[in-house]
């Protein structure tokens, strides 16, 4: 594995797009640690080509992953470099595989100038989104532009992953029950843009009847589109375009940018909390091991800042 001073070699073939260092850079910053540390450190010292980040998020086969495909042969047209990061709500027993495995079928997987990556949001705690955004970071330097991030709006780990996004859109299908689901979940809130797909299917015009006046309220933008035969593509990558020059123009994207930038500090600063105390909890004495674990926590974190 690279050293420091490799690392700064690793990220110079990243920029000059050699896709096999790009996944060597992933893996290496997905691993956290101090390896990851010096990666992000020598990383930090190159300026970053400004780029988008896209969140595609909503109930599980509502069709994110062919929307995304859809979206890529969009950008691919225009010769835009383009990544997907598709991160897989199974356990970390799984590790993703089977969202590995999908991905790996996807037709973009043999285009050299597209970046496909799957990773398990629940592998170890802590740092989870931190890796995600470190990857999104690592394809913008190879030049994508832009970063979609695929996840299942499942549950609080997928959001953080998505708020990381300059823009979110929330995909929702017919017969999937999930556009009252979505409301509960507060998933309107946070997207950007409501994308109803599968609107070849006969209960789409329904649905978009349904969300329109919820759509109204909030000021959200509501599209119906159908990612199996492309129909309402170009309108959503038109509404992309002109939400992100509405946001840069208006600051909101600054501010976004800025919350997800300390969202991302904390996962980092839990991650590497976790590695300084492991060690300091797995050498407690067999005193400090019959009292509470909140207790024990408590003064491992203290042992942890006396020895910093
Ligand atoms: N009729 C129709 N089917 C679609 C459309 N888009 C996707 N599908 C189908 O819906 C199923 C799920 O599609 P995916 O793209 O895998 O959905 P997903 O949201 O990525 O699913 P997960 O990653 O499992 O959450 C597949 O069988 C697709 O072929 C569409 O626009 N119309
Ligand atoms: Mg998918």
């Amino acid at each position: 594995m690279p050293l420091p001073r490799d690392c700064r070699a690793l990220l110079d073939e990243v920029s000059a797009h050699n896709a096999r260092a790009l996944g060597r850079a992933i893996t290496l910053a997905e691993e956290g640690g101090d390896r990851a540390g010096e990666l992000l450190c020598a990383l930090e010292e190159i300026p970053l080509p400004e780029a988008a980040t896209i969140g595609l998020t909503g109930t599980g086969g509502a069709g994110k992953s062919t929307l995304a495909a859809r979206l890529i042969d969009h950008f691919r047209a225009s010769s835009r470099r383009v990544g997907l990061i598709a991160v897989d709500p199974s356990s970390p027993l799984s590790g993703g595989a089977v969202l590995g495995d999908r991905v790996r079928m996807m037709r973009h997987a043999c285009d050299k100038h597209v970046a496909i990556r799957s990773m398990a949001s629940r592998g170890r705690l802590g740092g989870l989104s931190a890796a995600t955004a470190s990857s999104a970071r690592l394809m913008k330097l190879f030049g994508c532009d832009p970063v979609i991030i695929e996840t299942v709006g499942v549950g609080q780990a997928e959001f953080d992953i998505v708020r990381l996004a300059d823009l979110t859109a929330l995909v929702l299908a017919p017969g999937l029950g999930d556009d009252i689901q979505a409301m509960k979940a507060g998933l309107i809130e946070m997207a950007d843009l409501l994308v109803i797909n599968k609107g070849d299917l006969p209960g789409a015009e329904a649905l978009r009847r349904d969300l329109e006046p919820i759509a109204r309220d909030r000021g959200r933008a509501l599209l119906k589109v159908s990612a199996r035969d492309g129909m309402g593509i170009d309108d959503m990558t038109a509404t992309l375009d002109a939400l992100f020059c509405q946001a840069s123009q208006s600051g909101a994207l600054a501010d976004k940018r800025r919350r997800a930038s300390d969202a991302e500090t904390l996962d980092w600063a839990l991650e590497l909390l976790r590695h300084r105390l492991e060690p300091i909890v797995g050498a407690q004495g067999k005193a400090l091991r019959d009292k509470d674990p909140r207790v024990r926590a408590q003064m491992a974190i203290q042992d942890c800042f006396l020895s910093l």
